[in-house]
């Protein structure tokens, strides 16, 4: 799985200019038994249909004062939209969560559908930023807030139908850096077909791992609860979602 990675030599100039030079791309970092360790500035992820680019957007400073400001600004879903609904009984999602959108967009998952808010400052420009850096553009952000180690998001796929299938969902970290981890649909539980390795990718603030078609098909992802993980955590997974105009109806 090495052979894609290019090492590259880490510089205090590079730190410091992630967030300016944000339309230049290189390679760094190495992949080590299946986990994305030290990446630099640009990391690209591959296994059997699954394709992933990592890189660090936001200098620690610029990631800092992101997340401050977003715990100042954000106000998170309470209710039955902070709920799930499994196996016909509606559970409390072990984190926070709020969306913000174009108008009129929502997104339907796990029995619930959660409306987009609208655009703020702080995620337009959060949003501008990441489609400088990836040419992509997004029309829906989830978010989610997890207040320790404790909070997780359990395995799924996100190719519900409301997405665009073969647009990349753009997942920014801001705060305590956690491990996401990739399974193989084939490669899951006690009935697995494959032996396929999980994939482990460090998620650190500031970064941006970008999730490419056909990944959302076969692999599954989670963010697994981490006793040692003592701080808060926000991610932001920015998305196309389908529109009327899309659809072309
Ligand atoms: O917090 C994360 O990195 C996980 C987000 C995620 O899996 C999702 O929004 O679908």
């Amino acid at each position: 799985m090495d052979n894609f990675v290019h090492k590259r030599k880490r510089s205090t100039e590079d730190q410091e200019s992630i967030g300016k030079k944000r339309n230049s791309m290189s390679s760094g970092g190495t992949l080590e038994n299946g986990t994305a360790k030290n990446p630099t500035r640009s990391l690209n992820i591959k296994a059997e249909n699954l394709d992933l680019e990592y890189h660090i957007l936001f200098s620690k400073r610029e990631a800092d004062d992101l997340f401050q400001r977003c715990e100042k600004e954000l106000i998170y879903n309470t209710g039955q939209l902070a709920q799930v609904k499994i196996f016909g009984k509606w559970l409390d999602i072990p984190r926070k969560q709020v969306a913000h959108g174009d108008e009129g967009l929502a997104y339907t998952f796990s029995n619930n559908t959660i409306p987009a808010k609208p655009w703020t400052p702080l995620l337009l420009e959060i949003k501008d930023a990441i489609t400088h850096l990836t040419g992509h553009t997004f029309n829906f952000v989830l978010i989610n807030r997890y207040k320790d180690g404790r909070d997780y998001m359990g395995e799924h796929k996100d190719d519900e139908k409301d997405l665009d299938p073969y647009a990349p969902i753009a997942s920014l970290s801001l705060g305590q850096q956690r491990d996401f981890v990739f399974k193989h649909g084939e490669s899951r539980g006690k009935g697995a077909k494959r032996k396929i390795d999980p994939v482990k990718v460090e998620l650190a603030s500031g970064s941006l791992l970008l999730m490419k078609y056909p990944t959302n098909r076969y692999w599954y992802h989670c963010l697994p609860v981490r006793r040692n993980a003592p701080n808060v955590r926000i991610n932001m997974t920015f998305r196309q979602m389908l529109t009327s105009e899309i659809k072309g109806s």
